[in-house]
């Protein structure tokens, strides 16, 4: 059995629930079949954020770690392929706390790539006929703080470790009356699951496009 932790995040800019969490939770309430699948949800706090991941990474001792999170206005489900060293706040965190380029890891790498194959985790959730595609920024506020505190972790103590975040959508029931993209959490699980199993079956990613022109 592959253990798998997936992780989501708690509320955040006036919101009264992340699809990230609820998905999460959707998704370990059903596991695919020979996985084993564990949750943790975070607070969206830089700093405390990252101590969760590591207390839960320690608790369970996974196999691989999926990081998920809210991106509102974005209309798939985005894997991410880059983690960048600085946190840049363009809203207050859940603490109040609003960092201007500040190093995650004072000198540590400018970014890591996610070691999940992206590209074999979108073409899996395309299979299951869901939107999604590869991202290459997960922006610089606390989601891309947990992902490089996370490949930071794997690249500096636990080398059989796989891990990578994706961001998903608002639930339809946050945008009502907002014009914005959603997607249904039950459809984000299954995507969830989608990733899961194609980054526990895939050694060696897709050679298929995935990048962008901006
Ligand atoms: N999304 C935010 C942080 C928490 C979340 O779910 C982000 O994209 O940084």
């Amino acid at each position: 059995m592959t253990r798998v932790l997936l992780t989501g995040f708690e509320p955040f800019d006036g919101e009264s629930t992340n699809p990230s969490w609820q998905a999460v939770r959707a998704a370990a309430a059903e596991p695919p079949a020979g996985l084993e699948l564990f949750t943790a949800e975070l607070p969206c706090v830089y700093g405390e954020s990252r101590t969760a991941l590591r207390a839960a990474v320690q608790e369970c001792g996974p196999d691989l770690v999926i990081c998920v999170g809210q991106a509102g206005g974005r209309p798939d489900i985005t894997v991410e392929r880059v983690a960048v060293n600085v946190d840049d706040a363009r809203i207050p965190d859940g603490a109040g706390a609003e960092p201007i380029d500040e190093a995650i890891v004072p000198g540590g790498p400018a970014a890591y790539f996610s070691t999940l194959p992206v590209k074999a985790c979108v073409a899996a959730v395309r299979a299951a006929g869901l939107p999604a595609s590869v991202s290459n920024t997960a922006g610089t506020f606390v989601c891309n703080h947990v992902f490089y505190a996370l490949a930071h972790l794997i690249a500096t103590e636990l080398p059989g470790v796989r891990g990578g975040f994706v961001h998903v959508p608002y639930a339809p029931e946050q945008v009502v009356g907002r014009a914005q993209p959603s997607l249904p959490v039950t459809s984000v699980a299954q995507a969830l699951r989608e990733i899961a199993v194609a980054a526990a079956g895939t050694r060696e990613d897709l050679r298929i496009a995935g990048g962008a022109t901006h």
